[in-house]
């Protein structure tokens, strides 16, 4: 059997997705696109062998589709996502869940009312061979109990224009969820240090910045955000354990030297950095609805505790001070390995 899947916003990522899907992963093609730009849509849809609807609920209740990507901007993914659990079809959504807590709150709020694990978070940083590596270390076989982690997160040009705010819930959202993952634990504060704004950077707001969070258990996780850093794209996680230190990305898969030189490629936006990551991510889900078992990926419980850390994070920079993080407790439906998600 084949998962058919529709996709919702083709635009870099939508599209990356849909090519993914309908050519690289096993088991899967794509049937039905939407995006607001009607003709970008056609243009894919005519090279897919797909066709396209006019709807974001039309793609849900498409009887030949099985299953949804969802790809549009992330202001309306919870909106879009409300609209469609009801049709009952798993939904792998890109991050962030939502923008705002009430949002994330009000998607986490439909799925736990339905008792079924419909949605799956793109947090594809857990499909990266590097990031896997990287929590294999933090054991005492390896640098042992992790105490501070460094990350570092540019990119070549702000992508949707410059907004700290926005800065937060885009992309710091990641190493949010990462550092989560990679020391299984909550985190209990944040605060954000706005410092002096590179030339790009529009009047108000700060570009790069520096999201500093104290886990539960006290570990120290920095984040140093940089939306216009003009020279490449780039992530690194340095991990600071008891009796060593892993690092990630602080180097290169290849040096070359030439020209009375040596150095390395920097990839000009993530889709090459993350490449693998995101082909494991889509074959995984695939792979997860074929057999009816749980996506090794992360739930609508982790894109909740994400928004609302990153919402946090958001009263930290209009604040200036420390931010406590609550989170409600965790639904029983994300206790268990089931996911409801199979069609
Ligand atoms: C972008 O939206 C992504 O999701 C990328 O993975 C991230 O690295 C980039 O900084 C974001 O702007």
């Amino acid at each position: 059997m084949t998962v058919r899947v529709g996709v919702v916003g083709v635009g870099n990522i939508g599209t990356s997705h849909a090519l993914n899907l309908a050519r690289v992963v096993s088991g899967s093609a794509v049937s039905v696109l939407f995006d607001a730009d009607a003709d970008r849509a056609a243009a894919l849809a005519a090279d897919l062998g797909a066709r396209i609807v006019p709807t974001v609920p039309a793609v849900f209740q498409a009887d030949d589709v099985d299953a949804v990507l969802l790809a549009s901007p992330d202001g309306v993914h919870a909106e879009q996502l409300l609209l469609g659990l009801p049709a009952g079809k798993p939904v792998l959504c890109e991050k962030p869940l939502a923008t705002t807590e009430a949002d994330a709150r009000a998607v986490l709020d439909a799925e736990v009312a339905r008792g079924q694990r419909l949605v799956q978070l793109g947090f594809m940083r857990r499909f990266d061979p590097g990031y896997v590596q990287l929590k294999q270390e933090l054991t005492a076989e390896g640098i042992g109990e992790p105490l501070v982690v460094h990350n570092v997160h540019r990119n070549t040009s702000a992508p949707y224009g410059l907004e700290t705010e926005r800065t937060l819930t885009n992309m710091v959202v990641h190493e949010l969820d990462i550092c989560r993952w990679l020391l299984d634990e909550e985190y209990a504060s944040v605060m954000v240090v706005a410092g002096r704004p590179g030339p790009l950077t529009p009047g108000g707001q700060h570009d790069p910045i520096l999201v500093v969070l104290r886990s539960a258990s006290g570990v120290v996780v920095e984040v140093e955000a940089f939306a216009n850093a003009q020279y490449g794209y780039e992530v690194v996680c340095r991990v600071t354990g008891s009796h060593g230190q892993a690092v990630l990305g602080d180097g290169a898969f290849i040096t070359r030297s030439k020209g009375f030189a040596r150095g390395v490629d920097l990839p000009e936006l993530w889709l090459g950095r993350f490449a693998e990551a995101y082909r494991l991510q889509l074959q995984g889900w695939v792979d997860a609805l074929h057999g009816g078992h749980a996506f090794p990926g992360a739930t609508a419980w982790d894109g909740f505790a994400a928004t609302v850390v990153a919402s946090c994070a958001v009263e930290a920079y209009r604040t200036g001070g420390w931010v406590d993080v609550v989170l409600p407790p965790r639904p029983e439906l994300y206790s268990g390995a089931a996911v409801g998600a199979s069609s």
